[in-house]
Protein backbone atom coordinates (compact mmCIF):
# COMPACT_ATOMS: atom_id res chain seq x y z
CA UNK A 1 0.00 0.00 0.00
CA UNK A 2 1.22 3.63 -1.25
CA UNK A 3 1.59 5.75 2.18
CA UNK A 4 -0.42 8.63 0.49
CA UNK A 5 0.92 10.52 3.85
CA UNK A 6 4.05 11.02 2.16
CA UNK A 7 3.34 13.23 -0.53
CA UNK A 8 5.45 16.03 -1.20
CA UNK A 9 5.86 18.72 -4.32
CA UNK A 10 9.12 17.81 -5.74
CA UNK A 11 9.50 20.33 -9.16
CA UNK A 12 7.12 22.01 -11.86
CA UNK A 13 8.30 22.26 -15.97
CA UNK A 14 6.88 25.02 -17.67
CA UNK A 15 5.90 25.27 -21.36
CA UNK A 16 9.22 25.91 -22.78
CA UNK A 17 11.34 23.16 -20.40
CA UNK A 18 12.29 20.05 -21.84
CA UNK A 19 12.06 17.41 -19.51
CA UNK A 20 14.85 15.42 -18.87
CA UNK A 21 14.53 11.20 -19.13
CA UNK A 22 13.43 9.36 -15.69
CA UNK A 23 13.21 5.84 -15.07
CA UNK A 24 11.01 6.43 -11.84
CA UNK A 25 7.52 4.82 -11.67
CA UNK A 26 5.17 7.13 -12.39
CA UNK A 27 1.27 7.89 -12.54
CA UNK A 28 0.23 10.77 -14.60
CA UNK A 29 -3.32 12.76 -14.41
CA UNK A 30 -4.56 13.95 -17.77
CA UNK A 31 -7.67 15.51 -18.34
CA UNK A 32 -9.47 19.11 -19.26
CA UNK A 33 -8.74 22.38 -17.75
CA UNK A 34 -11.16 22.90 -14.73
CA UNK A 35 -12.08 19.24 -14.39
CA UNK A 36 -10.71 18.53 -11.33
CA UNK A 37 -7.33 16.92 -11.38
CA UNK A 38 -5.81 19.12 -8.37
CA UNK A 39 -8.62 18.65 -6.65
CA UNK A 40 -8.05 14.80 -7.15
CA UNK A 41 -4.35 14.96 -5.93
CA UNK A 42 -5.21 16.68 -2.94
CA UNK A 43 -7.88 14.24 -2.28
CA UNK A 44 -5.39 10.92 -2.60
CA UNK A 45 -2.80 12.80 -0.79
CA UNK A 46 -5.26 13.70 1.62
CA UNK A 47 -3.84 17.73 2.14
CA UNK A 48 -5.91 20.21 1.64
CA UNK A 49 -4.02 22.48 -1.03
CA UNK A 50 -0.63 20.96 -1.98
CA UNK A 51 -2.06 20.84 -5.71
CA UNK A 52 -3.29 24.27 -6.00
CA UNK A 53 -6.80 24.35 -6.57
CA UNK A 54 -8.41 27.66 -8.60
CA UNK A 55 -11.74 28.40 -9.96
CA UNK A 56 -9.88 29.95 -13.20
CA UNK A 57 -9.63 27.66 -15.66
CA UNK A 58 -6.10 26.96 -17.10
CA UNK A 59 -4.63 27.72 -14.04
CA UNK A 60 -2.03 24.79 -14.06
CA UNK A 61 -0.15 26.00 -16.99
CA UNK A 62 2.88 23.58 -16.13
CA UNK A 63 3.41 19.93 -15.40
CA UNK A 64 3.64 19.47 -11.67
CA UNK A 65 5.69 16.23 -9.91
CA UNK A 66 4.46 15.24 -6.76
CA UNK A 67 6.53 12.13 -4.95
CA UNK A 68 4.49 9.80 -3.01
CA UNK A 69 6.26 6.65 -1.31
CA UNK A 70 8.45 6.69 -3.72
CA UNK A 71 5.99 7.05 -6.94
CA UNK A 72 5.70 9.82 -8.63
CA UNK A 73 2.37 11.43 -9.29
CA UNK A 74 1.93 13.96 -12.12
CA UNK A 75 -0.58 16.50 -13.17
CA UNK A 76 -0.40 17.52 -16.71
CA UNK A 77 -1.89 20.63 -17.64
CA UNK A 78 -5.50 20.72 -18.22
CA UNK A 79 -6.61 20.99 -22.10
CA UNK A 80 -9.45 22.31 -24.44
CA UNK A 81 -9.81 25.94 -22.62
CA UNK A 82 -11.55 28.13 -25.31
CA UNK A 83 -9.44 31.27 -24.38
CA UNK A 84 -6.27 29.79 -24.85
CA UNK A 85 -4.05 31.49 -27.76
CA UNK A 86 -2.62 29.38 -30.60
CA UNK A 87 0.70 30.04 -29.28
CA UNK A 88 -0.57 28.40 -25.99
CA UNK A 89 -1.72 25.85 -27.24
CA UNK A 90 1.53 24.84 -29.35
CA UNK A 91 3.42 25.65 -26.26
CA UNK A 92 0.82 22.95 -24.13
CA UNK A 93 1.34 20.74 -27.12
CA UNK A 94 4.94 20.38 -26.72
CA UNK A 95 5.08 20.46 -23.47
CA UNK A 96 3.03 17.45 -23.04
CA UNK A 97 5.01 15.45 -25.81
CA UNK A 98 8.42 16.42 -24.02
CA UNK A 99 6.48 14.32 -21.30
CA UNK A 100 5.19 11.25 -22.71
CA UNK A 101 8.43 11.21 -25.35
CA UNK A 102 11.56 11.26 -22.99
CA UNK A 103 11.15 7.45 -22.31
CA UNK A 104 9.28 7.55 -19.23
CA UNK A 105 8.33 4.25 -16.85
CA UNK A 106 4.64 5.45 -17.03
CA UNK A 107 2.64 2.91 -15.60
CA UNK A 108 -0.64 4.19 -15.35
CA UNK A 109 -2.33 7.42 -17.13
CA UNK A 110 -5.76 8.70 -15.40
CA UNK A 111 -7.85 10.24 -17.82
CA UNK A 112 -10.27 12.63 -15.57
CA UNK A 113 -13.33 13.92 -17.76
CA UNK A 114 -16.30 15.89 -16.13
CA UNK A 115 -19.02 13.30 -15.14
CA UNK A 116 -21.88 15.90 -16.33
CA UNK A 117 -21.21 15.76 -20.30
CA UNK A 118 -20.46 13.24 -22.88
CA UNK A 119 -16.55 13.69 -23.25
CA UNK A 120 -15.36 16.28 -25.30
CA UNK A 121 -13.66 16.52 -28.92
CA UNK A 122 -10.19 16.98 -27.14
CA UNK A 123 -11.08 14.13 -24.41
CA UNK A 124 -11.42 11.83 -27.19
CA UNK A 125 -7.89 12.90 -28.99
CA UNK A 126 -6.31 12.04 -25.26
CA UNK A 127 -7.94 8.62 -25.36
CA UNK A 128 -7.53 7.93 -29.12
CA UNK A 129 -3.78 9.02 -28.09
CA UNK A 130 -3.45 6.59 -25.58
CA UNK A 131 -4.92 3.76 -27.22
CA UNK A 132 -2.50 4.07 -30.44
CA UNK A 133 0.51 4.83 -27.73
CA UNK A 134 -0.73 1.50 -26.16
CA UNK A 135 -0.45 3.33 -22.27
CA UNK A 136 -3.10 1.67 -19.56
CA UNK A 137 -5.23 3.93 -18.62
CA UNK A 138 -8.39 4.19 -16.54
CA UNK A 139 -10.97 7.04 -16.88
CA UNK A 140 -12.19 9.07 -13.50
CA UNK A 141 -15.69 10.65 -13.99
CA UNK A 142 -15.46 13.62 -11.92
CA UNK A 143 -17.97 15.78 -10.15
CA UNK A 144 -20.29 13.14 -9.85
CA UNK A 145 -22.02 15.10 -6.78
CA UNK A 146 -23.31 17.21 -9.09
CA UNK A 147 -25.65 14.76 -10.76
CA UNK A 148 -28.81 13.75 -9.58
CA UNK A 149 -29.33 9.59 -9.17
CA UNK A 150 -31.26 9.70 -12.64
CA UNK A 151 -29.14 12.08 -14.36
CA UNK A 152 -26.10 9.81 -13.19
CA UNK A 153 -27.08 6.50 -13.93
CA UNK A 154 -28.06 7.92 -18.01
CA UNK A 155 -24.26 8.93 -17.91
CA UNK A 156 -22.80 5.57 -17.00
CA UNK A 157 -25.00 3.92 -19.55
CA UNK A 158 -23.65 5.89 -22.58
CA UNK A 159 -20.05 6.54 -21.33
CA UNK A 160 -18.35 3.13 -21.78
CA UNK A 161 -19.75 3.39 -25.63
CA UNK A 162 -18.41 6.88 -25.97
CA UNK A 163 -14.53 5.76 -25.24
CA UNK A 164 -14.90 2.91 -25.96
CA UNK A 165 -13.36 1.15 -22.64
CA UNK A 166 -14.87 -1.64 -20.53
CA UNK A 167 -16.62 -0.69 -17.35
CA UNK A 168 -14.08 -1.94 -15.04
CA UNK A 169 -11.60 1.20 -16.37
CA UNK A 170 -14.19 4.00 -15.36
CA UNK A 171 -14.81 5.39 -11.58
CA UNK A 172 -16.79 8.21 -10.69
CA UNK A 173 -15.72 10.25 -8.52
CA UNK A 174 -16.22 13.25 -6.15
CA UNK A 175 -13.80 15.51 -4.67
CA UNK A 176 -16.40 16.55 -2.15
CA UNK A 177 -17.38 13.61 -0.66
CA UNK A 178 -14.83 11.33 -1.61
CA UNK A 179 -16.92 8.57 -3.75
CA UNK A 180 -14.56 6.59 -5.63
CA UNK A 181 -11.41 7.43 -4.40
CA UNK A 182 -10.86 3.67 -2.79
CA UNK A 183 -11.30 2.06 -6.20
CA UNK A 184 -9.06 5.01 -7.57
CA UNK A 185 -5.95 3.67 -4.51
CA UNK A 186 -6.72 0.03 -5.43
CA UNK A 187 -6.40 0.57 -9.18
CA UNK A 188 -2.95 3.24 -8.27
CA UNK A 189 -1.81 0.13 -5.93
CA UNK A 190 -1.96 -2.86 -8.93
CA UNK A 191 -0.07 -0.96 -11.58
CA UNK A 192 2.81 -0.05 -9.03
CA UNK A 193 3.27 -3.15 -7.36
CA UNK A 194 7.00 -4.35 -8.63
N1 LIG B 1 -18.67 19.86 -6.91
C1 LIG B 1 -17.45 19.49 -7.23
N2 LIG B 1 -16.53 20.42 -7.60
C2 LIG B 1 -15.29 20.00 -7.96
C3 LIG B 1 -14.93 18.62 -7.92
N3 LIG B 1 -13.64 18.52 -8.34
C4 LIG B 1 -13.23 19.77 -8.60
N4 LIG B 1 -14.20 20.68 -8.37
C5 LIG B 1 -14.11 22.14 -8.55
O1 LIG B 1 -13.76 22.42 -9.90
C6 LIG B 1 -12.87 23.52 -10.00
C7 LIG B 1 -11.57 23.11 -10.70
O2 LIG B 1 -10.90 22.14 -9.93
P1 LIG B 1 -9.32 21.87 -10.08
O3 LIG B 1 -9.01 20.71 -9.22
O4 LIG B 1 -8.55 23.12 -9.87
O5 LIG B 1 -9.27 21.46 -11.62
P2 LIG B 1 -7.95 21.21 -12.53
O6 LIG B 1 -8.32 20.11 -13.46
O7 LIG B 1 -6.77 20.98 -11.66
O8 LIG B 1 -7.87 22.58 -13.31
P3 LIG B 1 -6.59 23.22 -14.05
O9 LIG B 1 -5.40 23.02 -13.16
O10 LIG B 1 -6.99 24.63 -14.22
O11 LIG B 1 -6.45 22.51 -15.35
C8 LIG B 1 -12.64 23.98 -8.55
O12 LIG B 1 -13.53 25.03 -8.28
C9 LIG B 1 -12.99 22.75 -7.73
O13 LIG B 1 -13.41 23.06 -6.43
C10 LIG B 1 -15.93 17.66 -7.52
O14 LIG B 1 -15.73 16.43 -7.49
N5 LIG B 1 -17.15 18.16 -7.17
MG1 LIG C 1 -4.88 21.89 -11.60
Amino acid sequence: MINYNKAEFETAFGTTSQIPTDRQIEIAFAGRSNVGKSSLLNKLFNRKNLARVSSVPGKTATINFYKVDGIRFVDLPGYGYAKVSKGDKRRWAFLLESYFNTGRDIRLVVLLIDIRRPPSADDMLMVNFLKEKGYDFIAVLTKKDKLNKTEFSQRMESVGNELGIESERIIPFSAMNGDGLDRIKAIINEYTKE
